[in-house]
């Protein structure tokens, strides 16, 4: 995308769209650069959430009377609309909504793994993978007995596909990779490795929680059996989640999740399961947070994919530069282009990132410093910890200066 096409995006009217943004703490102005963690919430779909309460709450499942129906209609409704955002062509029967990332990998991880592996078989995960997905196949590996293997990330953080092709073979059941890496911002080249697992006829789980709030994610086009992400790193509210898997699967998987509202028939002695997806949905679900849901893809639709992505990967062009033009501070990951999301790791040598962060917070600048869930990828990396400035749609190159600024402060404090 051209200079010309990103200047379209006028950030500060989707700013204005943002009140949290406009906080301020002793003075100094909210510089929000954590939005890997959680994005902030714009407007439009903290309006939808409250009309919903205010308007349209009730328990779904149809009940007989206008309210539940109104939100039953709302609550199915979003899972066609997510399907397509995601280009899920079966509709609301390949979507199933989860509390987040972490459970949709949790879901395929009891009721397919826990049912389908057994000893002599092997998951591959990569070395970036979040603990949502490399604890979760690693102890599904241990009461299984399926082994788990690790395709390895090379100097410039990005996947050795020599090792992938090579780990990958006819006993492989399941490979589990991340499309984006919250840690190094590597972008994976994630239909190949579908490509790869699929010619060994291997499943793939694709975690999504880094790439579909800021770029066009189609999971036909990847070819994933399941993919996973999160509605509160896109712009939309906490507790909701999705998992995309291809319906044919989902429907030879068991539930890991018993209850009300996804039976058909109950007896005494046994039970039967109600249609996709709602067969994985069991008790009262995310009803206002599938509202918000939806109010946040309508959101970045009305933006378009394509200018986020070009936005953030810009900010983070920017801020890559003026971090490694600093000595004392290692970037990780690969360097500004297709491959690199819109996040950038450091560390400030002989700062430990947490005081960092602490510094950083003094002047209003909001990183996250720790391992971000990747532990065993920080043991390669040869550090405890590093900082992170993640970017979204409202952050400015204005605001990677106060984080420079911030950095030689901290370097000043502590020299
Ligand atoms: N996968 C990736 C790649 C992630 O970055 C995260 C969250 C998850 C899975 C889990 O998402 P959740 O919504 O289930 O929590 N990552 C981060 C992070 O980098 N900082 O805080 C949460």
């Amino acid at each position: 995308m051209s200079h010309q096409d990103l200047e379209a995006l006028d950030v500060g009217a989707i700013r204005e769209e943002f009140p949290i943004l406009q906080r301020e703490f002793d003075g100094e102005q909210l510089v929000y650069l954590d939005n890997a963690a959680t994005t902030q919430t714009p407007d439009p779909v903290i309006d939808a959430m409250s009309d919903y309460y205010r308007e349209s709450n009730a328990n779904v499942h149809r009940g007989i009377h206008h309210l539940s129906q109104e939100a039953s209609i709302a609550y199915e409704d979003a899972h066609d609309r997510v399907a397509e955002f995601i280009g899920a062509s079966g509709g609301r029967e390949e979507v199933i909504f989860t509390k987040n990332t972490t459970e949709a990998e949790n879901l395929v991880a009891y009721s397919w793994g826990l049912n389908e592996l057994g000893p002599g078989d092997e998951v591959v995960l990569t070395e970036m993978e979040h603990h949502a997905s490399l604890v979760t196949w690693q102890q599904i590996g241990k009461r299984t007995g399926a082994d788990v293997k690790y395709i390895r990330v090379d100097e410039d953080g990005r996947l050795d596909m020599d090792h992938a092709r090579e780990l990958i073979t006819d006993d492989t059941a399941m490979l589990s990779a991340v499309h984006v890496s919250n840690t190094l911002g590597t972008v994976n080249p994630v239909s190949e490795l579908v490509d790869i697992a699929h010619d060994c006829d291997a499943l793939a789980f694709i975690d999504g929680a880094q790439a579909v709030p800021n770029r066009p994610v189609d999971v036909e086009a990847i070819d994933a059996d399941f993919y996973a992400f999160s509605g509160h790193k896109m712009a939309g509210p906490t507790g909701i989640g999705a998992l995309y898997g291809k319906k044919a699967l989902l429907e030879e998987m068991q539930p890991y999740l018993y209850g009300g509202g996804m039976i058909r028939k109950v007896t005494f002695e046994d039970s039967t399961w109600d249609d996709l997806p709602w067969k994985f949905e069991p008790g009262t679900p995310q009803i206002a947070e599938a509202v918000g849901l939806v109010a946040a893809i309508d959101w970045l639709e009305e933006i378009g994919m394509d200018r986020v992505q070009a936005h953030e990967e810009e900010i983070a062009r920017y801020a890559y530069e003026r971090l490694t033009a600093e000595p004392d501070v290692e970037v990780y990951g690969p360097e500004p282009g297709p491959e690199r999301g819109g996040l950038v790791g450091f560390n400030l040598e002989s700062v430990h990132a947490h005081d960092l962060a602490s510094i950083m917070n003094d002047h209003a600048v909001a990183i996250r410093a720790g391992d971000h869930c990747t532990q065993p990828l920080h043991d390669k990396l040869g550090v405890a910890a590093s900082a992170r400035a993640s970017f979204y749609v409202y952050n400015t190159k204005e605001e990677v200066d106060k984080l420079v600024d911030a950095i030689d402060d901290a370097r000043q404090l502590f020299s």
